[in-house]
């Protein structure tokens, strides 16, 4: 007998739950992580699975609240959510255990879907990870596909829109699974709306934080440092990506001072820099990094920076001793 479609498998899994089912993805959801719930939220519910977006702390970026509104996308904060609890099933989407932007709530985590890089067996009883992919979106059309469905009209733009967000206009990480969904799912998908998702990029308010980010741009041979203050995660993400786009600038380090320690967010377009390693070596024994070769993330908490140590000095010379003796 051929194997299930993989939505046939989760939603088999998830008909079992003792209680409510979440989708739970990684905190400060971003477009491709909104869509790919949005996603997998219908699919089950063509299932007969009725399942409830929760995510923590906020959703901040323009485009993302944006998206909520054009597609009526319902997601919960979950403290909101005063049912969930340890009878409840989350599915991770978008989001692994052990990833530091990921809040464990009480639920019991049964399944994960995610491209980020794997971080290994985490017990899940259904586990798809794609860590060549360069959005979750992509793996959340191919479930519809693979059982011969089409996606609704809002359903297929949000999740264009997030392969489209996650791979940088499928320029960044991107893989032929990314451009087969997207290639399908343009048939379905209304272009008006992912215009003007486009339009809502960045907010007036988030304007005049980059304004004073750019300003603080250095630029080390290839290199290129930004310095953000007290910025969110999402806004230090685009940062870094328009300081990529900065004429002889292939790698970036961006960071953010939070109440509780900095954030930190890497790029890079050079073959043999991988911004993952690159994370991981700035981060040695202070933090904790990872993430795509292209893209990745970090967290320093504040009691780890230590005294006498100039924070941005400290990061440049990581960042430059990496980059040389590679
Ligand atoms: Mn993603």
């Amino acid at each position: 007998m051929p194997e299930k479609h993989k939505i046939e498998q989760l939603a088999d899994l998830l008909k079992d739950a003792p209680d409510e089912v979440f989708l739970q993805p990684h905190n400060v959801p971003d477009p491709d992580a909104i869509a790919s719930c949005f996603g997998l939220q219908h699919l089950l519910g063509t299932r007969g699975v009725e399942a409830v977006i929760v995510y923590e702390n906020e959703i901040e970026k323009a485009n993302s609240l944006k998206m909520l509104n054009l597609f009526g996308i319902e997601m919960k904060p979950a403290g909101s959510v005063h049912t969930l609890g340890s009878e409840d099933w989350a599915v991770l989407v978008d989001v692994q255990k052990g990833n530091s932007n990921l809040t464990d709530l009480d639920t019991d985590e049964v399944a994960c879907i995610d491209h980020h890089e794997y971080q290994g067996n985490k017990g899940y009883r259904f586990e798809d990870v794609r860590s060549k992919v360069g959005s979750c979106s992509a793996i959340i059309a191919d479930y519809f596909f693979e059982a011969g469905l089409t996606p609704p009209s809002k359903v297929a733009t949000a999740l264009l829109y997030g392969i489209f967000m996650d791979t940088d206009n499928l320029t960044r990480g991107v893989d032929s699974l990314d451009i087969d969904m997207f290639y399908r799912l343009y048939n379905y998908c209304d272009m008006n709306i992912i215009n003007e998702l486009k339009g809502n990029q960045i907010s007036r308010k988030d304007l005049d934080l980059y304004a004073d980010a750019f300003k603080s741009v250095e630029i080390y041979e290839e290199l290129g440092f930004l310095r953000l203050e007290s910025a969110n995660d999402s806004l230090l993400g685009a940062a870094s990506d328009m300081v990529l786009t900065i004429s002889g600038v292939n790698i970036v380090v961006a960071y953010s001072l939070r109440p509780n320690g900095i954030k930190f967010s890497a790029r890079s377009i050079v073959p043999g820099v991988k911004a993952n390693d690159l994370m991981r070596y700035i981060l040695q024994e202070t933090g904790f990094g990872g993430g795509h070769d292209s893209m990745a993330g970090g967290f320093m908490p504040q009691e780890n920076l230590q005294a006498g140590k100039r924070l941005d000095t400290f990061i440049k010379h990581r960042a430059i001793s990496y980059y040389e003796r590679r």
